[in-house]
């Protein structure tokens, strides 16, 4: 195979200089951090009053842990760590409980990331000749800028696309002739599905490679999607408090994803003890940036649960591989890529006088694409006859709900009483996709 590298001389760094290098921007982050009030306060409080207190990378271990709700009651500027008008952008995600994650970004912390997402985007074997259309969700969701940005670091011509419309997705690729695309895997498959609906030939199409992340899937998926398309497809892990995607990405041998460790300092943790994992181990993976001034992260509980590749790829990258992501240590629901916690539904429906005490969230899979459907009980107080009220009652749910996740399940309503209630701990959650790892 051909490999070709972005930054070769940091991409195949020998490891005894990378960990160095690690150290170095490890130190500088802790510089960066402690001048925000969160991590002033956090760190201190560990005696970590400047960056010479880290003196190795083993000293990261005197740093704790940052999680999502950290990230939420330091909202908005608690961990923004220079002055507000050299701030160029932000992202956001929802939070558990609506408040919403943020990320700022200086001009640099922008051109760094650009950086990281080409070297993913080249890594895979594509280039300038290449036109690329990027059919994620553009906005606050770091999948579309990100992406956009790294093709355009490339050189390559983009396609502001954007996530939906599968028919214009089509037309697109046949009027530009689309070599590359960009998406969720669920929207891939669903893509396969439409195409053979709209009677799109695959001869008319000049597609060769696809991205696809943003939620879980497995190697089954992955070669489904490349029998049925005849393309390649690459795996691509980020999260939008470590900028996005462009964190870890396939190289062209398909077999783990390389994490940039110069930009993103990795560990594995058992969940509940937080002790480190053998290598090789599963476990959850922490994270902390090292390339970003505006809003330094440190040792970031991900929960997501992975494991280290022992051996060395054949690309000859000496950046770790990460395995795929095989299930969360929360209960976020990944819904068509947007992440959804079952505790942000519970406060709209139960925040209504209308609605009664039994609810279930049920997750499905409707052809290619999840499905989630809201089963409420309405209150006693309301005559389940009245269809008129029922239905403005549904629409206001949706339409609530649509507001707090940004996406509009199905919702259901039922008579007060009438649905299951169970023994022990309520289940509020069924998950019936299929999980093949
Ligand atoms: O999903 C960033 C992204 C966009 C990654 C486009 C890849 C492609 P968030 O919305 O913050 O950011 O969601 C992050 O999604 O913690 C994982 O649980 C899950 N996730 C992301 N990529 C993968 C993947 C973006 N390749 C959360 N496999 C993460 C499995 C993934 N899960």
């Amino acid at each position: 195979m051909n490999f070709q590298y972005w930054q070769p001389e940091i991409e195949k760094m020998p490891r005894a200089e990378l960990k160095a290098l690690q150290l170095e921007k490890l130190k500088k982050e802790v510089a960066i951090a402690l001048r925000t009030t969160f991590y002033k306060e956090r760190l201190s409080k560990k005696g970590i009053k400047s960056e010479d207190d880290i003196k190795s990378l083993d000293d990261i271990k005197k740093i704790p842990f940052t999680a999502k709700n950290d990230l939420r009651d330091g909202f908005p500027y608690g961990f923004l760590s220079i002055p507000k008008e050299d701030v160029v952008r932000l992202h956001s995600s929802s939070g558990t409980t609506g408040v919403p994650t943020t990320i700022y970004f200086s001009r640099d912390d922008i051109k760094r990331w650009a950086n990281y997402m080409a070297r993913c985007i080249y890594g895979t074997g594509c280039t300038k000749n290449d036109v690329f259309q990027n059919m994620i969700t553009y906005g606050l969701f770091t999948g579309g800028l990100g992406l956009h940005q790294g093709g355009e670091e490339v050189g390559m011509m983009v396609i502001p696309a954007g996530a939906g419309n599968t028919a214009r997705q089509f037309k697109m690729m046949q009027d530009y002739g689309t070599t590359v695309v960009h998406a969720t895997p669920s929207f891939l498959l669903h893509l396969e599905t439409k195409m053979k609906e709209a009677g799109v030939e695959r001869d008319s199409l000049f597609i060769k490679r696809a991205f696809a992340g943003a939620e879980p899937y497995s190697e089954d998926t992955r070669r489904r999607i490349e029998a049925l398309l005849k393309i390649d497809v690459y795996n691509s892990y980020g999260l939008s408090e470590m900028n996005g995607p462009g964190v870890a990405f396939e190289c062209q041998c398909k077999e783990g994803m390389h994490i940039w460790e110069d930009g993103y300092f990795p560990e594995i943790v058992n969940p509940q003890t937080l002790e480190p994992v053998k290598e090789g181990e599963t476990g959850e993976l922490i994270l902390t940036i090292l390339c970003r001034e505006a809003t330094p992260i440190l040792r970031y509980r991900t929960r997501d649960l992975t494991s280290f590749y022992t051996e060395a790829c054949p690309c000859g990258r000496t950046h770790r591989r990460l395995r795929r992501i095989t299930g969360r240590s929360d209960d976020m629901l990944i819904i068509n890529g947007v992440n959804v916690f079952p505790s942000q539904i519970e406060e709209v429906i139960m925040g209504m006088k209308e609605v009664g005490n039994n609810y279930l969230i049920v997750v499905e899979k409707d052809g290619a694409l999840d499905r989630m459907t809201v089963k409420t009980e309405v209150s006693s107080e309301i005559f389940f006859d009245d269809a008129r009220l029922l239905n403005a009652l549904k629409e206001k749910i949706m339409e609530t709900l649509k507001v707090s996740i940004s996406i509009s399940p199905k919702v259901e309503l039922h008579e007060s009483g009438s649905m299951p209630v169970s023994e022990g701990k309520a289940v509020r959650v069924k998950d019936t996709r299929p999980k093949d790892f």
